[in-house]
């Protein structure tokens, strides 16, 4: 399918999905979260894809929601239109791992959306930030939420109330990026880290995002127990007889998805 706002290219098992909206740092407006949902959504249904990975630019991944397509709305037409709702649901919604790639400015809702992903890579050029409280409004995809969870209370209350961006190694010191990497080799390097979880078994794969998922949404006790369900059921699975076969025998495992 041809996108006006993305570039959707498919290698080896990977869909690297890259956000172009050049002339706007890739602020996200409504053609490009609709486009987006669609895309994640027809790579999660793709058989032959693993692993999926959203990134921008050299200078954006996005720099927020666009500014000029919301400026003049008012209280009832975002309300009833339930802005990006719908789109950030069925990003949500996507089982197989997501990986954002972020270089250059990562901000508003480009932010939320880097934190709607299983997990960030950053380049050395990255810079994160919700600024919303310069435009008269709060963040609106998970903001205020997510990047409270990813880095306590005390960091995003600076973040949201100053606007101030974080640079990619604050962000790597404080668990919101998994790993930097010299801008230049970003998605070379992601890319082999899409490989590298495409090797495994997509069932497993499957089971470990939505066990690790569980951590943000539910208490301890009833975390502990959803893992603990959802490792004795992984032992009804061909992929753990490969899996441990494998090491026993010293060889490469052969997941099947079964
Ligand atoms: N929206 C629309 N256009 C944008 C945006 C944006 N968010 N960001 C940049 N652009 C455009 C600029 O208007 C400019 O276009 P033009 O040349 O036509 O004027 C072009 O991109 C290049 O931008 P700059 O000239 O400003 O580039 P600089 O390098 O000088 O500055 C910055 C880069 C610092 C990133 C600057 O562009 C900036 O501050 N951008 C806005 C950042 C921002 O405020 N983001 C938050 C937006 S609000 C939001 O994301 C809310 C999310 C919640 C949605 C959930 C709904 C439920």
């Amino acid at each position: 399918m041809a996108y006006e706002t993305l570039i959707v290219e498919i290698e080896d098992y990977t869909c690297l999905i890259r956000l172009n909206r050049p002339e706007a740092l890739n602020a996200l407006n409504s053609r490009l979260m609709g486009e987006l949902a669609a895309a994640m959504t027809a790579a999660d249904q793709n058989d032959k894809i693993r692993c999926i990975v959203i990134t921008g630019s050299d200078k954006a991944f996005a720099a927020g929601a666009d500014v000029k397509e919301m400026a003049t709305r008012s209280f009832s037409d975002v309300f009833f239109d339930n802005l990006f709702g719908a789109e950030a649901e069925a990003i949500q919604r996507v089982r197989k791992p997501v990986v954002a790639a972020v270089a250059g400015y990562c901000l508003g809702g480009g932010c939320e959306l880097a934190m709607m992903c299983d997990f960030i890579i950053a380049a050395d050029t990255a810079k994160f930030g919700q600024p919303e409280i310069n435009l008269g409004i709060v963040a609106g995809m998970g903001g205020t939420q997510r990047l409270t969870r990813f880095v306590g209370k005390s960091k995003s209350m600076d973040m949201h109330l100053t606007g101030r961006f974080m640079d990619a190694a604050e962000a790597e010191r404080c668990g919101l990026v998994s790993r930097v990497f010299p801008a230049k080799s970003l998605i070379e390097e992601t890319l082999k880290i899409a490989g590298k979880i495409a090797e495994k078994s997509m069932l497993t794969a499957m089971v470990v995002k939505e066990a690790v998922n569980r951590a943000q949404e539910t208490t301890l006790a009833e975390g502990l127990l959803f893992e603990r369900r959802m490792f004795h059921a992984t032992f009804s699975t061909e992929d753990q007889k490969e899996g441990m076969a494998a090491f026993l025998e010293k060889r490469q495992p052969q997941f099947r998805d079964r």
